[in-house]
Order: structure tokens, then C-alpha cells, then sequence
């Protein structure tokens, strides 16, 4: 397959006047009508007109109304076009019914849907199928369904059809078309400026009792984005659609974003606050694309981070005004180490605008989103509120309708703010997760912090320049006081010391407060200083990463040297989970331990082959450890964390979430009782779940298994977490097994990712049934994923990732995996995403 660069980008030699569609709708024999106006570019240099096209039949092809035939070529057509305005026709057949892949137009129950982003239109027509052809769309849907959907404003609507019109020139990956029998919530919203606009959650009959969560967070982010950034809707409709058959979770097409329907249904009986709380987020997203995406997108597919890290940065930022920033960070924070870092330390680190790809769909990755995240955190941090804010309103207003980039994104901050952004701009272009070494000395009232920075090599770059490190400190009195309040130092070299002058006495430095950066700091600190931060330090983020520093260097001695656990982490943990300062979801990610995962990501950092069943049982055993050390405090805060009625809010949830992480220590000691009784009389989804994920880590639960599958069999989401929770749970021993009988049951398929992830997903996060000695685990995916790929490459894919880690294991578990991804690889006629992923994870 063919790898396209960065560098070899050229504009294309054409621009589009406009572009009408028509749609005859048909599963197996859709027609696609088009007409598209043309207009040379005159400063083109590439005059070539080709039109991408991927499994379309052509019927018929016209230049201003002549026919001609065009000359078809790997990945489309070529044509020879007048030097002036032209208009060009085509009709195309397509077969939506039998589109597996879930890209371009395809059927989900019945019902027609698209996914465009990122080179899914040229599926569904011949076009310029990329992000810097911008056109105004006019599309008619001919179909005998009861909603026919596009995007922008509806123009006219009769038996049997319907036209849209979309004002704001857009880039095909913005296309959408649904169809089908749905029913709608609906609800308005009137803008800043007065206007209404109407709005819809479009739903199979029997989901609507499951929108009212969705409305809310969609009117609640359209109010933000006016508060915050002072963007305001632009069309006369907004409309959602969920759709069960989705490979990723959502897409921001121009007024009509599609949702995995995983990501907007919500109702307390059948959600969990984790949920609520990501569709919020979910909802917010793609809302926010709205401005960052879509009014403004890009050039072309290397600068994904430019739309995806700022409107993940822009969610990130309203679910912490909606909720808690505090628990918000921690969650982040979790996330951005369990996937991105892990990402960064592996065969598939890249930067997060990549030089090169052979499929795009590969690179929608923890990098460019979480890491692209980051990315405007440090520029905000930087530059400060108020330069931000002014940085913003600048590349607004001046790239408004242009496909643009990194460049045109930093030159406005620089433009706005006056600061040289060349050194920070490297963030971009340079891949792996810095380390971060600091020491520090104490002198006549001086406390002097030494920093040095350096970065491991990744694949294809082996030398690795200093970054620009906004490092937060803060400064505690050995009274607990804050001596020095919050403080970005600007770190640019590979090494540097910062002073701070004219203390007292010697303080306790908090450094890299609200995780400022996105590096593992490496320093030397005892367990009391750390005792003492997670006492006194007044930044949330640190007071819970000393917590959990404990706790993982209490788990790496236990796995590595057979020790007990410290009395330093057990009486910090009691300390910190009876504190009734402290908001309940803080102390429940304070109880949290490290995961298998990143545990075996610290042994290999420390040079010491990770053995993922002592991985298992040091973990196993802490948690009983806890139980024990806890068993006094845990009758009283089992009972006092009861929640109430349940509202999904932060509040409700905090206090579930500790009362969940109670229970489950709980359970280790009471034989299941206390957890089989919140199971019986749990009337939402939060309670229900944790109850039997309780029940199912502690050896119990079988009995509240079947009772669920009874209660909840005809509900597809619900059904997902069933799936989930028993390849989650299973002992290492019997993971592959639980995950194979699964993929036997009557209820499960491919053809949903969903709940392929549901198995398999779970069955690559159980580290030690995935790491099991025989191997069953690799040997089950690997054929489970050459069986996919033939439906579905881009999930197929992205699940090849569970093998990234590969090389931190042993000579006998490597020797297990390379044989499976040279299996995966020999296939014949395995996808171009597939062989990408498992070529690059093999190197
Ligand atoms: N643009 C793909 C889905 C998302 O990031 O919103
Ligand atoms: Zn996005």
C-alpha cells in the first residue's frame, strides 16, 4: 500500500461553485446522482482532475452535459476537463445493505446511515474527497422512509423525499445522510443573538424515553460555547441521530451528528453515572466541533490535532464547569497514561501531527486527541487566560470557512500575543513522553529545583531535542501552609534549576501541579514527604498522584520483593477516605489502584520483565489488605454514602462512586451480602452494575448474572456491560475461555462493534487472562480479528492495538505474540488498516 507524506501536500487545481446530490434510495441498489460545478483554480499547479471513488459503480459520466468516459485509476478517475468553469455529472450505484465496514452509506437495522470522516464519502460518490475542498451542498433523499435527514437547513419535504441545503461550505467528510423509521425528541434553543434553532435526537421507537440527558447537555454546551469562546449556532436545525452500528463514538457532520447510540442514550435504569458523564462529554464534543472542525478545518489529514486536541481540550474544559475540574484532571490524567503514555512507549508512537500514513483511520489515536489535549492545556498555561482567550478570537476570525493548520493555529497566538511559539511548536512534530528528573538542594532560605529532561527514542526518531516544559510548583510550609502559591517555571533545556529565595524554613515543593505537562516526573521522595503532600497540598491533582505514587510503589515492592504493604500508604488511604473535608468521587480515585497495566509499564521502565499473574495476585492481594485495614471505617461509610434519589450529577455520582468502591472491599469480607442486597433494591443502572461487578471480583455473582441477562436481554447497551463485566472478571485461568463461550452466545456479533468491543476489548483489558502463560487469549483474538477484518477493517485495527505491548514480556509470551501477528499478517487479502497496524506493532 502507499504511504502519503506530509511534505508532498499540494492544493488540488480546482474549486467547487457547488455540489447537488440525489439519493434514490434502495439496500442493495442505491442510485447517487451528482452535480458538481467546477471552476479551475488559476495559480494551480497540478492541473490533474482526479475524482477519488472506492467501490462505486459508474453508470454514467458527463462534462457540461456531453458523456464521456473517464479514465479509471487506483483509487478513482481521471478525466480531461476545459481550462474554464465546467460542470461535472455522474451516477453511481452502491450497495448500503451490504457496506459491513461502516464507512460511507450503509443500513444499521434497517435504517440508512453514513460515516464520511475520514475518506468515507468516496465510498458513496467520485469526488476530491479531502478536507481542503470546501462546497455548499444541496442534497435530495428519494426514499419511501418517514425521516430522510442531511445536513443544514430543510428546504422541502414531501411523500417519499426530502431536500436539505447547507449554507457553510464544507469538506465532504462532513456529509451526512439518515434515513429510516426514527422518532424524535425534540427541543429549541435560541442563541445569543435571538435566533431559534430547532433541535432533535433522532431514535429507534422505543429510545425515546432516553433522550432527555442528551437534549440537556447539548443545550447546556451550546450555552458554554457562547459564554466561554463566543461561538453561536449557525443554522435554523441541529439534529442527533443514534445509531447502534458505529465504529467510533460520535461524528460531527455539519447539523446532523450521528451517535453511537452507546453515547447519547441515557436513562438511570440503564446507564451508569460513568455514562451520563461521557455522553455529557461525548454531546459537548461534537457540539464544539461545530466552530473547531467544521467552520474551520483542515487542510489535510496530518493536522487532525488541530480540530481533535483543541475540541477535546474544549470538552475536557466544560465537563469540568458542569461537574468538578479536580475529579475532571485526576480522569484525565488516568486516561492520558493508560492509553496515550502507553501509545508513546510502544512500536506505534507517532507524533501528534504524524509525517506519513498509509491509513488515515489509524491515526485517530490517544496521541492526536489526548496528547493534542495537552497540547492547548501548556499553550494556555504559557500564554495565560487572557492571551488565550485573545489567541482564539484571532484564529477565528481570521481562518472562519478555510481548511488550515498547526502553522496558520500557533501564528495566531503569536500574532495576538507577541511570544515566539517555534520551541513550544515542537510538541507537534516530536513523538515519545518526556522524563522529567528533578533533585533539589536547601540553602540559607534558597530551595534550588534541578531539572533534566530527555525523551526515549520512537520509531523513526532516534535523537530527541529538549521540549518546552511549563512546569507547576507550589510551595508548603513544614506546617502544612502554602508558602509560595502555584508558579509555571518554563523549562527549555535538558537541564535547568530554578530558585526560590528568602524562605523561612525549608518547604516541601508540589511540583507539576494539575499535571502541567504531559511527562513522567522521575524524583526522589520518601514516603513520609509524599504522607505529608497528600495531607497538606492545597492542588488536588498532586494531593491524589501522592496518594497513588504510594500506592504503586507499594505494589512494585510487593510484586518485586515479596514485602508487606507500607504502613505509610495504608494509613495515608484511611486517612484520605474517612476525610469528610474531601468530596466523595476525590476519595473514591484516592482508593483506586494502579491498574495491571501501567504496573507492568513501571516494572519494564525499571528494566525488570514484567510476570502479569504476580501482577495479578500483588494487586489481588492489596485489595484484601485494604479491606482489612479498612474494616472498621467501612460500615460507616458504606452507610453514609448513600445517595439518595438518584440524579445523575456530580454530586450523586461522587457519593456512589465511593460507596461502590466501599462495597467492593466490602465484599471481600461479608461473602457478598451487603453487595447482593444493593443489587436486589438498586433502581439505577450505577448501583445495579456495581453491585455485580462487586460481586464478580470478590467470586460471587452468578446467581445476579442470569438475573440480569433475564432482566435486561432486550436491551442491546445494557446487554454490552453483561458481555463486558464476565471477560473483565475472569480469573486469569479463564478469561479466554469466558471470552470464547461468549463469542458463542446467541446474542453476540461482528457486525456490531460494540459488542465486539464488549468481548474482546475487556478480554485485552484483563491483563493477566490476556497475558496468560498458554497463550489461549493471543491465539483467540488474533483468529477472532482475521475474522473481522474481512467486515470490518477499521475496528479490526484499532483492536490490534491490545498488542502493542508486546515487547515488555518475556521471551516465551513474545515468541506467543509475533506468531500470532505474523498469522493476522499472512491473510490473505487482509485489509490495508490491518496490515499497517500489525506491521508497524511488529517492527
Ligand atoms: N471526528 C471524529 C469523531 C470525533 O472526534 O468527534
Ligand atoms: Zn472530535
Amino acid at each position: 500500500p502507499q504511504t502519503i507524506h506530509l511534505k508532498d501536500y499540494t492544493p488540488f487545481g480546482y474549486e467547487i461553485e457547488s455540489v447537488h446530490l440525489t439519493f434514490r434510495l434502495a439496500p442493495g441498489a442505491t442510485r447517487v446522482i451528482s452535480k458538481i460545478a467546477f471552476a479551475p483554480t488559476p495559480a494551480a499547479a497540478d492541473k490533474r482532475f482526479f475524482l477519488h471513488g472506492e467501490e462505486l459503480k459508474l453508470l454514467s459520466a458527463k462534462i457540461d452535459g456531453a458523456e464521456i468516459t473517464p479514465r479509471m485509476v487506483e483509487g478513482g478517475l481521471e478525466a480531461d476537463v476545459p481550462d474554464v468553469p465546467f460542470t461535472w455529472e455522474a451516477e453511481v450505484e452502491i450497495a448500503p445493505e451490504s457496506n459491513t465496514a461502516l464507512e460511507g452509506l450503509y443500513m444499521s437495522n434497517g435504517m440508512y446511515c453514513t460515516q464520511c470522516e475520514a475518506e468515507g464519502f468516496r465510498k458513496i460518490t467520485f469526488y476530491p474527497d479531502r478536507p481542503d475542498v470546501m462546497a455548499v451542498f444541496t442534497v435530495r433523499i428519494e426514499g419511501d422512509l418517514p425521516v430522510l435527514l442531511s445536513n443544514g437547513n430543510p428546504v422541502t419535504k414531501g411523500d417519499g423525499f426530502a431536500e436539505w441545503h447547507d449554507p457553510w461550505p464544507k469538506p465532504s467528510y462532513l456529509f451526512a445522510l439518515v434515513a429510516g423509521e426514527l422518532i424524535n425528541h425534540p427541543g429549541f434553543f435560541t442563541t445569543k443573538s435571538g435566533r431559534e434553532v430547532e433541535l432533535n435526537i433522532w431514535v429507534r421507537p422505543g429510545d425515546e424515553g432516553k433522550c432527555a440527558f442528551g437534549m440537556q447537555a447539548l443545550k447546556d454546551s451550546m450555552k458554554w460555547d457562547e459564554d466561554t469562546y463566543g461561538r453561536e449556532y449557525d443554522l435554523d436545525i441541529f439534529n442527533i441521530v443514534a445509531v447502534d452500528d458505529f465504529n467510533m463514538g460520535a461524528m460531527e457532520n455539519k447539523g446532523l451528528n450521528i451517535f453511537n447510540s452507546s453515547c447519547v442514550l441515557a436513562s438511570k435504569e440503564t446507564s451508569t453515572d460513568a455514562n451520563f458523564e461521557r455522553i455529557e462529554g461525548i454531546i459537548a464534543h461534537e457540539y464544539f466541533h461545530n466552530w473547531t472542525g467544521n467552520r474551520i478545518t483542515c487542510r489535510d489529514w496530518f493536522q487532525l490535532c488541530l480540530k481533535e486536541g483543541l475540541t477535546v481540550y474544549r470538552d475536557q474544559m466544560f465537563s469540568g464547569d458542569m461537574r468538578s475540574h479536580a475529579v475532571k484532571r485526576i480522569e484525565e490524567v488516568l486516561t492520558l497514561r493508560a492509553r496515550q503514555f502507553r501509545e508513546d512507549n510502544g512500536p506505534l508512537a507517532h507524533p501528534v501531527r504524524p509525517e506519513s500514513f498509509v491509513e488515515i483511520n489509524n491515526f485517530y489515536t490517544a496521541t492526536v486527541y489526548e496528547k493534542g489535549a495537552e497540547i492547548i492545556g501548556m499553550l494556555r498555561r504559557l500564554v495565560g487566560d487572557e492571551d488565550y482567550k485573545k489567541g482564539c478570537e484571532l484564529y477565528f476570525a481570521r481562518h472562519d470557512g478555510q481548511a488550515v493548520t498547526i502553522e496558520d493555529w500557533l501564528k495566531a497566538f503569536e500574532d495576538a500575543t507577541g511570544r515566539d511559539l517555534a520551541h513550544f511548536k515542537q510538541w507537534y512534530s516530536q513523538a515519545g513522553t518526556p522524563r522529567l528528573k528533578m533533585s533539589e538542594t536547601w540553602e540559607d532560605g534558597t530551595l534550588t529545583l534541578s531539572f533534566s529532561q530527555s525523551t526515549p527514542p520512537t520509531p523513526g526518531q532516534s535523537e530527541k531535542k529538549p521540549q518546552l516544559i511549563p512546569i507547576a510548583v507550589g510551595l508548603i510550609g513544614p506546617n502544612g501552609d502554602e508558602v509560595v502559591p502555584t508558579t509555571v517555571l518554563e523549562m527549555t533545556e535538558a537541564e535547568q534549576s530554578f530558585t526560590f529565595e528568602g524562605l523561612g524554613a525549608r518547604p516541601v515543593a508540589s511540583v507539576l501541579r494539575d499535571f502541567s505537562a504531559p511527562v513522567i516526573l522521575e524524583r526522589e521522595i520518601d514516603a513520609k514527604t509524599r504522607a505529608f503532600l497528600l495531607a497538606h497540598d492545597t492542588d488536588p491533582f498532586q494531593k491524589w498522584e501522592m496518594g497513588r505514587t504510594l500506592a504503586k510503589d507499594t505494589l512494585l515492592a510487593m510484586i518485586v520483593k515479596g514485602t508487606d504493604p507500607s504502613h505509610a500508604y495504608l494509613d495515608a488511604i484511611k486517612s484520605v477516605v474517612t476525610d469528610e473535608s474531601l468530596d466523595p468521587a476525590f476519595r473514591a480515585l484516592s482508593l483506586g489502584l494502579p491498574s495491571q497495566d501501567d504496573l507492568a509499564q513501571s516494572l519494564h521502565d525499571a528494566g525488570i520483565i514484567p510476570n502479569p499473574q504476580k501482577i495479578y495476585e500483588a494487586r489481588e492481594s492489596l485489595r484484601h489488605i485494604l479491606s482489612d485495614h479498612l474494616r472498621e471505617v467501612i460500615p460507616a461509610l458504606y452507610a453514609e454514602n448513600d445517595a439518595g434519589a438518584f440524579t445523575p450529577d456530580a454530586e450523586g455520582s461522587g457519593k456512589r462512586s465511593l460507596r461502590l468502591a466501599i462495597l467492593a472491599l466490602l465484599s471481600l469480607r461479608d461473602e457478598g451480602v451487603t453487595a447482593r442486597a444493593l443489587y436486589k433494591r438498586a433502581d439505577n443502572m450505577t448501583e445495579q452494575a456495581g453491585a455485580l461487578q462487586a460481586l464478580l471480583a470478590a467470586g460471587h455473582g452468578k446467581e445476579e448474572l442470569a438475573a440480569f441477562a433475564e432482566r435486561w436481554k432486550d436491551d442491546r447497551l445494557v446487554m454490552d456491560k453483561w458481555f463486558m463485566m464476565q471477560v473483565a472478571a475472569a480469573a486469569p485461568d479463564r478469561a479466554a475461555t469466558v471470552a470464547k463461550s461468549l463469542s458463542e452466545h446467541a446474542d453476540f456479533t461482528m457486525k456490531n462493534p460494540n459488542r465486539f468491543r464488549a468481548v474482546f476489548g475487556a478480554l485485552a483489558g484483563n491483563h493477566a487472562g490476556f497475558h496468560h502463560e498458554s497463550g489461549a487469549a493471543y491465539r483467540l483474538l488474533a483468529d477472532q480479528l482475521i475474522t473481522l477484518d474481512a467486515l470490518n477493517p477499521q475496528t479490526t485495527a484499532r483492536m490490534s492495538g491490545a498488542f502493542e505491548t508486546w515487547k515488555r514480556y518475556d521471551a516465551d509470551r513474545q515468541q506467543l505474540i509475533r506468531a500470532e501477528l505474523e498469522r493476522i499478517l499472512a491473510t490473505p487479502g487482509l485489509s490495508r488498516d490491518t496490515t499497517e497496524m500489525v506491521t508497524r506493532i511488529l517492527s
